[in-house]
């Protein structure tokens, strides 16, 4: 079934990208991107299902894309074998990659990432719970360690997360006994942890929005000062800045521009959630207060 209503695009010819926001586009059918190819300089493109996965009036929900080696990778149901990492070449019909939770579970093959040449994801093969997987474009793919219980957890799932590479390795958010906290994978060697940065029992300081800048490693995390901005510069982490003091600045958004880091932070004043700045060496700080009512968020993202 294909409600999306046809849609009239009219772009300079060789600017046409397929640019998909799979937050707001999570309801729209993967199969009209897919089918959005540029056709001459001006035309109405009218997007067409490239495959009914998931046959009949049923949803394969496509979602978490990303390109490997020239083709498709994506989660999708075919109401069969529950949802799984498929793949698609851009002609042959979409195929079935592997039934890594084998029957009509589901592994929610999600966070696909590719580093140093292979692609990691997030899957569920049922018995180890969600953990870090590695496909290689033509092995079935295979988990690359059980990270919740490298340290003896007894979690069921690490559900590592936000795959980012830094200085050639693999950063990521992982669960185990001592909380949601930054983790590495170098391609050969296990999994380990970078640091406990919420070191405080089972807390975690769910480090986010990595961002590489100035060879160093930034993200948002969370210990008792709230979840301010981190660094890790190769060997440590250490915080950057206590935006809010005793309250919570929730740091989030981290963004590269014009050889300066962007993010978005509450100062715990009347100021609000707003546009923030940091140069790599100054205290960050406020950029504009966009919205200027007492204890408006402008909520920049
Ligand atoms: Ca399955
Ligand atoms: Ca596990
Ligand atoms: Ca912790
Ligand atoms: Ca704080």
């Amino acid at each position: 079934m294909f409600t999306q209503k046809h849609t009239s695009v009219s772009q300079p010819a060789g600017r046409r990208k397929v640019r998909a926001n799979w937050h707001i586009l999570s309801t729209l059918s993967l199969s009209a991107l897919l089918a959005y190819a540029p056709l001459g300089h001006t035309q109405t493109i009218m997007p067409i299902p490239v495959a009914d996965i998931n046959s009949g009036a049923n949803g394969s929900y496509p979602v978490f894309s990303i390109v490997y080696n020239n083709k498709l990778y994506f989660q999708a149901d075919d109401g069969i074998t529950g949802a799984e990492l498929w793949v698609y070449d851009g002609s042959n019909s979409p195929s079935r990659v592997a039934d890594i939770y084998s029957g009509a579970n589901s592994s929610y093959p999600a966070s696909l990432a590719v580093y140093n040449g292979k692609l990691y994801f997030r899957a569920d093969n049922g018995t180890t719970g969600a953990e870090l997987w590695v496909y290689d474009g033509s092995n079935p793919p295979s988990q690359v360690a059980d990270i919740a219980n490298i340290n003896n957890s007894g979690f069921n799932s690490s559900y590592p997360d936000y795959f980012t590479v830094y200085n050639n390795k693999l950063y990521f958010q992982a669960e185990d006994i001592v909380g949601n906290e930054l983790w590495v994978y170098d391609g050969s060697n296990p999994p380990s942890q970078v640091a406990n940065i919420y070191n405080s029992g089972s807390n975690g300081s769910y480090p986010n929005y990595f961002t590489v800048y100035n060879n160093k490693l930034y993200f948002s995390a969370v210990d008792n000062t709230g979840q301010e901005l981190w660094v890790y510069d190769g060997s440590s982490t250490s915080q950057v800045a206590d935006i809010s003091g005793s309250n919570n600045s929730r740091v989030a958004n981290l963004t590269v521009y014009n050889g300066k880091l962007y993010f978005s932070a509450d100062d715990g004043t009347t100021t609000g959630t707003e546009l923030w700045v940091y140069d790599g060496s100054s205290l960050p700080s406020l950029v504009a207060n966009i919205n200027s009512s007492s204890g408006g968020d402008s909520d920049p993202d």
